[in-house]
């Protein structure tokens, strides 16, 4: 705490902290909220970067500033108010810089979101409206003027995952490749297929546009009335084919059972959550989406639980050095609830097409 308060002394904040909290349970950054006094001025989220994940902290933070200001700018020019609590405030240091490093960690500050809430679970009406929010985020950002950098290269290459799948199999660093062989081969049935949007990419038939790469289900902030407010956790933020974000909604929101469930009868693809989703991003989207961009909206609701099934078992070969485990064998449950889902998703790829070409009309 007296460390934390020391960081935050080197930040423009407004009124004095009294209280620094735990907030969330990313896989990836720590964040904290910071309770200030008196009550009218701000409350605000530190968070530590993980800069062994997000090594250019330079170009990760210039992104968020150049997405936020352009959001920001498109929020004030529609006419909406409450405008603080709708898109995300970067809070520079006193010295005017995007984050603070203290020699070892970087850290930043955002502006705390009052009576907001996220769900590691939503039904059809919020699923429909975080689908019109998505879509809305990548329409806003489609004119952004500066080109933003990759803030993890080939975050979301298939290819790219199915190499390091490959590096860590021959490596094999922790013993585990021989109890996980029958996942291996499912995963090697699938790679050509899956790798689908990297050839549509070299053919010259797909484009990358800003995409969040991170829509997990609990990335979206909605307001006590269940209407939504904004998309945080924007570190992801970068060039990305549209199908990262449909995939990753799909992904996280449309699967009945958890991200990382024992259970694999509880794990399925929910239908009924897909088509609210689809509803409203077709409705916000389909204004830039290209043919081939709304004809592979199934696939990415496959290729989602495919690359997140092969991101995690590399990590569970790799002896878990990537994401935070709860669990020894965490990884492994993880990837297979992962392919589970993946399964589900597999089995709906016509009734998904059928849906899609309803909403579009043909
Ligand atoms: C990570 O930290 P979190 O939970 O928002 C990961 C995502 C994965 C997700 C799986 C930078 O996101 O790509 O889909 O875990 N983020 C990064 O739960 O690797
Ligand atoms: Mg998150």
């Amino acid at each position: 705490m007296k460390d934390l308060i020391e960081i935050l002394s080197h930040f423009a904040l407004v009124g004095e902290v009294i209280e620094i909290k735990p907030l969330g349970a990313g896989l990836i950054n720590d964040s904290y909220k910071v309770t200030t006094t008196p009550p009218e001025a701000p409350d605000y989220v530190l968070q530590r970067i993980n800069h062994t994940i997000f090594t250019d902290v330079e170009m990760l933070q210039n992104n968020f500033y150049r997405v936020t200001t352009h959001i920001r700018h498109k929020l004030e020019a529609r006419g909406e108010t409450d405008i603080d609590r709708k898109v995300l405030t970067l809070i520079p240091t006193k010295d005017h810089k995007l984050y603070y490093f203290d020699g070892e960690n970087y850290w930043r500050v955002l502006l705390f979101i009052h009576h907001a809430r996220s769900y590691d679970t939503v039904n059809p009406q919020y699923a429909y409206q975080a689908g019109r929010a998505f879509g809305d985020f990548q329409a806003m950002l489609a004119d952004i003027p500066e080109e933003l950098g990759e803030t993890i290269p080939d975050f979301h290459n298939m290819e790219f995952r199915l190499q390091q799948l490959h590096e860590a199999v021959a490596a094999d660093p922790a013993g585990r490749v021989g109890e996980v062989r029958p996942l291996l081969d499912a995963f090697e049935q699938r790679a050509h297929d899956m790798c689908r949007a990297e050839r549509l990419h070299r053919e010259g038939k797909l484009p990358k546009r800003i995409c969040h790469c991170d829509t997990k289900v609990n990335n979206m902030m909605f307001d006590e009335q269940g209407r939504v407010l904004c998309v945080v956790d924007l570190d992801t933020v970068m060039p990305s084919y549209i199908f990262s974000d449909f995939g990753d909604f799909m992904r996280t929101a449309a699967n009945t059972g958890e991200e990382d469930d024992r259970n694999l009868d509880r794990v399925n693809f929910d239908m009924e959550i897909f088509k609210a989703f689809t509803k409203g991003y077709l409705e916000t989207a389909r204004v830039f989406l290209t043919d081939v961009e709304t004809d592979n909206l199934p696939y990415a609701a496959t290729l989602f639980p495919y690359m997140q099934a092969v991101r995690f078992l590399t990590d569970y070969i790799n002896g878990d050095t990537y994401y935070k485990i709860n669990y020894p064998e965490h990884n492994l449950v993880r990837t297979r609830a992962q392919f589970k889902l993946l399964q589900s998703a597999e089995a709906a790829g016509p009734a998904m097409k059928a849906y899609i070409d309803e909403c579009l009309g043909r």
